[in-house]
């Protein structure tokens, strides 16, 4: 690249809503998916919370289907660099399930696991506080008027953790359910060298950042 066109691609107004180092993927939505996409049956789905909790609770999808929802609208953000702008999930919010199963004073990480064995760690305190949910659903602003659709497969259907204030990789698909911990216990990416936290406003990407 000429230092002229580098000085004009930095002259260029950045959307405020992109954090560093990302780009807007405009309508697309990429599917990222590291095993095979399972096929649930809901009929015998079901998510848990287990682990450092006063009790393990374990909801059937009717069960968790009756639990009141909320709509969240908002960016995605995969480590990868795309950014989805303006979408709009539909889920149970996870302070609802966690008020269920009495996490204890010790708990401070969090293991999620899906029911295909992708697993990724987190603190507790970043699925608590209204920022994040079990979703079923979600639109994309392109077509529908972005109403949420019952989430599809590839994207993680019938239900899937949103954490959407930290990189994607945290949302696990088809979700089994949390493990609370007392110390971090690194899942598949963390393991593989990216970052515990993962907020992609301060560019947490990799151990170390
Ligand atoms: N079970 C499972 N969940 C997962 C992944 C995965 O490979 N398996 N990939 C993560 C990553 S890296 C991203 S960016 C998002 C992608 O979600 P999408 O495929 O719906 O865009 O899912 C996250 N959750
Ligand atoms: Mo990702």
């Amino acid at each position: 690249m000429s230092p002229v066109t580098r000085g004009f691609v930095g002259r260029r107004r950045r959307d405020p809503r992109l954090p560093p180092g990302q780009y807007d993927v405009g309508d697309q939505w990429p599917v990222l998916t590291a095993e095979r996409a399972p096929n649930l049956d809901t009929a015998r789905w079901t998510f848990r919370i287990e682990g450092l909790v006063e009790r393990s609770v374990e909801w059937t999808w009717d069960e968790a289907r009756a639990l009141p929802r909320e709509r969240w609208d908002g960016d995605i953000h995969c480590v990868t660099t795309w950014t989805k702008f303006g979408m709009s999930w539909e889920g149970v919010p996870i302070d609802t399930l966690l008020a269920a199963a009495g996490p204890l004073a010790q708990a401070r990480y969090v293991v999620a696991h899906s029911h295909s064995g992708y697993t990724t760690s987190l603190p507790l305190a970043d699925l608590t506080g209204g920022r994040a949910w079990l979703a079923f659903a979600a639109g994309s602003g392109a077509g529908r008027s972005g109403r949420p659709e019952p989430l599809t497969r590839e994207h993680g259907g019938p239900a899937r953790l949103l954490v959407p204030h930290l990189y994607f990789w945290k949302s696990v698909k088809w979700v089994a359910g949390l493990r609370l911990l007392a110390d971090d216990d690194p899942g598949f990416w963390e393991r593989n060298g990216y970052h515990d936290r993962g907020d992609p406003w301060a560019e947490q990407r990799f151990q170390g950042d």
